[in-house]
This record gives structure tokens, C-alpha cells and sequence, in this order.
């Protein structure tokens, strides 16, 4: 009996402590724009710039050009999957012409390679080059050109059952420079 009250106690108190809201990390006031669907490249399906480098406290604003698009964390070793509880923006920026009226906003909380896709079916945006990476690990094998490999002739699956569920972000009117 008593051993089981400790279990009971250790539990809870793992549970006390994943269920704490973390701190943020105190804004730096950098803001780092990543523009889902680029016409630099690949006829609008990539992310630009697709390769960020971020300090914790930094703000990544995902700014959304035509069609469809998303911002979904994934890991390296599924890039076309969402990682459970990671971001997602959700598919409210849609736009015919021009950037969408909104933004996808979130703060980096640390250094580890932050690897994402967009999640849109229609066209194969995953497998076709719409993948990037905040903060790679450049002394890694974990390339962004190996995620993109990786990506090929997956199948894309969406972070959630309702399409306009964001998480880990805030949607915010985009303000013009
Ligand atoms: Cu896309």
C-alpha cells in the first residue's frame, strides 16, 4: 500500500509538472516572415525563405500567398505527418490574389530543429517541396535537402479532424509594412 501511494504521489507530481503552462521566453523583437507558397520557386509550392535561423524570444510571422496553404509542424523522420501537439495555422488563409489578410504568428521557445510542412492535399504540396526547417542542426545529417528527399512519395495527413483548428500560434491581421 505504501508503495502504491508513491507511485500515486510520483504520478502527479509528473503530471503537475508537464501540465504547467511553460514560461515564454522574453521577446526579442525580431521578427522572422516566412512566405507559404513563394513565387521565387518550384511555381508557388515552397516556403521562403525555407531555411531560418531564429533566437529564442524570436517571432516567426508566416505570411500566406495564393492557394491554399499551411504552416504544420512535422518531425524529420515524417515530414508530411504532424507532430502530436505541434503548430499548426490551420487553413484559414486562403487567398486568390496577393497575401492572405492574416498572419500565423509564434514565438521560438528553444533551439532545436523546428522541421514543417504544408499540409494541402490537393497538388501534393508536402511531397512536391512546401517543407522547411527553423534551426537546423548543421552539423547534422538532418538536412533540409534530406527532409525534402524524405518527403517524396509520402502520404500528407492533417493535424486535426476540423481543418481550421490552429495550435501553438496566434492568427493576427497582417499589418503592411
Ligand atoms: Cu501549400
Amino acid at each position: 500500500m505504501v508503495a502504491f501511494t508513491s507511485i500515486l504521489v510520483a504520478a502527479t507530481a509528473v503530471l503537475g509538472f508537464v501540465s504547467a503552462a511553460p514560461s515564454a521566453p522574453p521577446p526579442t523583437g525580431v521578427i522572422h516572415r516566412i512566405f507559404a507558397g513563394s513565387t521565387v520557386d518550384n511555381k508557388g509550392l515552397h516556403f521562403e525563405p525555407e531555411n531560418v535561423v531564429a533566437e529564442i524570444g524570436d517571432l516567426i510571422e508566416v505570411h500566406f500567398l495564393p492557394k491554399n496553404h499551411t504552416f504544420t509542424q512535422a518531425s524529420f523522420d515524417k515530414p508530411c505527418e504532424p507532430l502530436a501537439g505541434g503548430i499548426f495555422s490551420g487553413f484559414n488563409f486562403a487567398t486568390a490574389a496577393g497575401e492572405s489578410k492574416d498572419v500565423f504568428t509564434f514565438t521560438i521557445e528553444n533551439k532545436e530543429p523546428l522541421w514543417y510542412y504544408c499540409s494541402q492535399i490537393v497538388g501534393g504540396h508536402c511531397q512536391t517541396g512546401m517543407t522547411g526547417v527553423i534551426n537546423q542542426n548543421f552539423d547534422s545529417a538532418n538536412t533540409l535537402a534530406a527532409f525534402k528527399a524524405k518527403a517524396v512519395g509520402t502520404v500528407t495527413k492533417q493535424p486535426s479532424v476540423n481543418a481550421l483548428d490552429s495550435q501553438g500560434g496566434s492568427i493576427v491581421p497582417n499589418q503592411p509594412l
